[in-house]
């Protein structure tokens, strides 16, 4: 593999470090946790950590909101700390990407603060408007509920706030803002970083004009004017000329609401904007008409069209990232698989994932097919955007508790943040204190210490699916090309590289499904690489439920 491109042949595994492993006792997990848990990781074979905020912050949305981006928060360690995770890593043949937030700052960054003070320095560094007849300049809703828009008593304009109030919009349209944020992202880069996720890096461009959005609910879409805004494609070549370029580095951007066409010129190479981004159609497919908290059920068609469509759209030119689960979604097992199978649907949505064109992430614990957390009691939720969801809906008399309840169960990002779960220990082994919240009862069966003992675990499963990546160049570089594609329940594809064909087959349902396909799309003398049953009659053989098979043939 040619060294620029080591990033299409790696895993990632997302760290999400409050819930991973705490080393003090203080119930939250921190960076010398992490470097405890290396060897399991480089056991898993994964490549790459990306590593969730770790710097400085108020805590407003646990991390995402950075008041110090040159620093390591105190309740994780230190710089030093951070240095010696840099150095496990390296040691062990991995590498170390780092979460760049940089849309919004926190309220107590030094930028705003001075910024909220009138400071002529920095007052554009952030997006002020004069109100409009008594209220907010515009009718935007805030991605986290209630008004886009705070005032400010010192001089009564309105700052934008895209997230929760305590996030203000950094202005982008200001040159020194871009060049701040360059200085901050070199600064990790010379200091050993080897890459960026970039957090909703498609928000950073808004229209100079801020007029009133479309109603949805109870305010206006900003979608139009600050989502894949005008400016976007130059600010992120223009980063890419001040910051990557010449440097080996993994950049993906998150980007809600991107479209297949919009991330084929974000991740075409001539272009050097970003090398990939994380879409969202997938996670999205299942969101009710009242958004995400609405769900409703999903039908595998639409999925495949999607994510399918994705594969062929990318192609040649771009190149996808792809993921169930991270620290913002509920856990792929309990939403797309089936609990009943837990073992087998995880292996099953897994095999789906990883043997697809592009880069896989492993989100913290999908490894061991950890579950939803079913809480029920909004008392136990931390997430700011669940608590707020629930304050504008349950807590102003507007929403039936235990329908919006149910649709919290399904649906938080809490869901993703319960500790991980080491052991069958009291506190699974996460922390000798009182972990910041609660743990999932289901770390007596399901948990890391159990699933390395066992072949059969959904662990083991996922270092055979990355070893297989380093094996097979096909699993890397090989078309995308669609099968049964009109099956309600069977997700099936093939890979195809010179003599090469891979071909995946996934049963989606919970029922033994016949499979309807031209023997021939195997190639000859198909051989299995790997499957989450025993072997038995050959690839046309039907699937049984949740059944997963991969043949190679030629
Ligand atoms: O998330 C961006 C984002 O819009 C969504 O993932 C969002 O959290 C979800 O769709 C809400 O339903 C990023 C971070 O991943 C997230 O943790 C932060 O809260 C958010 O940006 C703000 O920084």
């Amino acid at each position: 593999e040619q060294s620029a491109d080591w990033w299409k042949s790696s895993v990632v595994y997302q760290i999400y470090p409050s819930s991973f492993n705490d080393s003090d006792g203080d119930g939250i997990g921190d960076l010398p946790g992490v470097i405890d848990r290396l060897d399991y990781l480089k056991l898993l074979g994964v490549d790459v950590v990306w590593l969730s905020p770790v710097y400085p912050s108020p805590w407003d949305d646990n991390g995402y909101d950075i008041s110090d981006y040159r620093d390591i928060h105190p309740r994780f360690g230190t710089l030093e700390d951070w240095d010696r995770l840099r150095d496990g890593l390296h040691e062990r043949g991995m590498r170390l990407v780092m979460d760049l937030v940089v849309n919004h700052t926190s309220d107590e960054h030094p930028w705003f603060t001075a910024s909220r003070a009138g400071d002529p320095d920095k007052r554009d560094f952030y997006l002020w408007r004069p109100g409009r007849d008594g209220g907010p300049p515009n009718n935007w809703g805030s991605a986290f509920s209630g008004p886009a828009w705070t005032r400010d008593e010192a001089t009564g304009e309105y700052y934008l706030h895209l997230f929760t109030r305590r996030q203000p919009d950094l202005n982008w349209e200001n040159p020194r803002v871009r060049e701040a944020v360059h200085g901050v992202a070199r600064w990790w880069l010379d200091r050993g970083a080897d890459g960026f996720r970039m957090d909703v890096i498609n928000f950073v461009s808004k229209t100079r004009r801020m007029p009133d959005g479309p109603l949805v609910g109870d305010h206006g879409s900003f979608a139009e004017y600050a989502v894949n805004g005008p400016r976007l494609h130059e600010f992120l070549h223009e980063m890419h000329r001040e910051v990557f370029a010449g440097r080996d580095v993994l950049t993906v951007g998150e980007m809600p609401g991107v479209g297949v066409e919009q991330a084929r010129v974000h991740t075409d190479p001539a272009n050097r904007e970003l090398d990939m981004v994380f879409q969202f159609e997938h996670v999205d497919l299942d969101h009710g008409p009242g958004g995400k908290f609405d769900p409703r059920p999903l039908d595998l068609r639409d999925l495949k069209r999607s994510l399918n469509r994705w594969q062929e759209g990318l192609g040649g030119v771009g190149w996808n990232s792809l993921y169930w689960n991270n620290h913002d979604q509920p856990r792929a097992v309990s939403r797309f698989g089936d609990e009943r199978f837990r073992v087998e649907s995880a292996t099953a949505l897994a095999t789906t994932l990883h043997m697809m064109k592009g880069t896989p992430y492993v989100y913290q614990g999908e490894e061991l097919g950890m579950t939803n957390a079913h809480l029920t009691d909004i008392a136990d939720y931390r997430d700011v955007e669940t608590l707020n969801h629930h304050r504008v809906t349950v807590g102003a008399g507007k929403a039936d508790p235990d329908t919006a309840m149910a649709g919290i169960a399904r649906m938080s990002r809490d869901n993703a943040r319960t500790p991980m779960q080491w052991d069958a220990s009291p506190n699974a082994g996460f922390t000798t204190g009182t972990p910041w919240i609660g743990v999932n009862p289901n770390h007596v069966e399901i948990n890391a210490e159990a699933a390395v003992a066992d072949q059969g675990s959904v662990f083991h499963y996922y270092r055979r699916l990355i070893a297989l990546r380093k094996e097979h160049p096909v699993i890397v570089h090989g078309r995308f090309e669609p099968l049964a594609e009109d099956d309600p329940a069977v997700y099936a594809y093939a890979r195809i590289l010179d003599d090469r064909v891979l071909t995946v087959l996934v049963n989606w349902s919970a029922e033994t499904v016949p499979l309807d396909l031209d023997p021939k799309v195997a190639g000859r003398d198909p051989e299995r690489l790997i499957g989450n049953y025993p072997e038995e009659a050959g690839p046309f053989a039907p699937l049984r439920p949740w059944e997963a098979r991969v043949h190679l043939g030629t």
